[in-house]
């Protein structure tokens, strides 16, 4: 019964949903390792629920019109029918185990990851995500290879987030102090949506990325950039990387638009109220200021702005910290 469902699922699902079955090389595949499970599981469960909806709808009107009082003016009582009992007990019980299985084995593929997965930090923080590399590589956007199961370890700076990739099925919560996981591969290059499916805050529709799958010599190019060649030290990331890869630009513009924070267009040595302490004041945007808006962001805070600002203390080296507020110097 349940192949038959399946096959009876399936193609109507390749009816309902072609874009989830993709043909590629002569066979179906889908966009990531659980797009197609979660589509036909997803697909069985409707199926089922039609089905019993039309029967249920079905006998309703039946015994509407059957047992209407005009024809049956008095009453008759149906007592213990054990033919009838068992039925209605045992037929839902299976199909509620059925739905059970289809989630569960679709569950424990999700939760065994291969060995050779290339393990990916994730961390969210209000409001922007960061991916980072075993070699050190980081960037705001899940660059991967194709073919290549990605193990990613999820975890929070702040408040609760959740990972959505919508077009791979796949959402796990980011948990501040806890460490949590998902798996995937995905075999067709292209560009998905990553998006935050946790209220987190007043830039929470804002907390967008997106998961770049990208041939393997592409990928082995692009991941390898950072990394230390024979002897030579790597090149220091040029400034406006490093603030993109640290989230600093989901908040703070180059060009002079608000964003959640103060653009960063000619911020240095100007002169803005601030609040310290309750207590506002004035005050001129110089190395010193800027050195702790980055370590200690809560000391002083810009006028009409919320404080949401993580610390960066450990994350930025005193170097790069120099860099930073060199580039910010220089952006009139
Ligand atoms: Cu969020």
């Amino acid at each position: 019964m349940y192949s038959l469902l399946f096959i009876l699922t399936d193609s109507i699902s390749r009816f309902i949903l072609p874009e989830a079955h993709v043909e590629s090389k002569g066979s179906f595949s889908a966009v990531s390792s659980l797009t197609e499970k979660v589509d036909d599981a997803f697909m069985l469960i409707l199926i089922i629920s039609l089905v019993l909806l039309a029967l249920v709808t079905f006998f309703m009107i039946f015994f509407v019109i059957r047992y209407r009082q005009k024809k049956n003016p008095a009453p008759s009582e149906v007592r213990e029918s054990l033919l009838l009992e068992i039925t209605w007990t045992v037929i839902p019980t299976i199909l509620v185990f059925i739905m059970f299985y289809v989630g569960w084995a679709n569950f424990l593929t999700l939760r065994e990851v291969p060995e050779d997965a290339m393990p990916v930090k994730v961390k969210a923080r209000m409001w922007s995500w960061q991916f980072e590399y075993e070699n050190g590589r980081k960037s705001d956007v899940l660059r991967v290879p194709a073919g290549q199961p990605v193990k990613l370890l999820i975890t929070s700076s702040d408040v609760l987030h959740s990972l959505f990739i919508p077009a791979f099925k796949l959402k796990e919560d980011a948990v501040p102090g806890m460490e949590t996981t998902l798996w995937f591969y995905s075999d067709r290059q292209g560009e998905y949506d990553i998006y935050c499916a946790e209220y987190c805050g007043a830039g929470h529709s804002a907390m967008n990325s997106k998961v770049v799958v990208m041939s393997g010599d592409e990928f082995s190019l692009w991941h390898s950039r950072g990394k230390e060649k024979k002897g030579e030290p790597a090149p220091p990331p040029a400034v406006t990387e490093l603030l993109d890869e640290n989230g600093c630009l989901d908040c703070h513009s180059l060009d002079g638009t608000t964003v959640a924070g103060p653009t960063f267009k000619g911020i240095f040595g100007r002169s803005t109220v601030v609040v310290t302490d309750g207590k506002e004041h004035e005050i001129v945007l110089n190395e010193e200021y800027i050195k702790r808006s980055i370590l200690a962001p809560g000391a002083d805070i810009v006028k009409g702005y919320p404080e949401i600002m993580p610390s960066y203390e450990g994350e930025l080296s005193g170097e790069q910290i120099e860099d930073i507020i060199e580039y910010l110097k220089g952006l009139r």
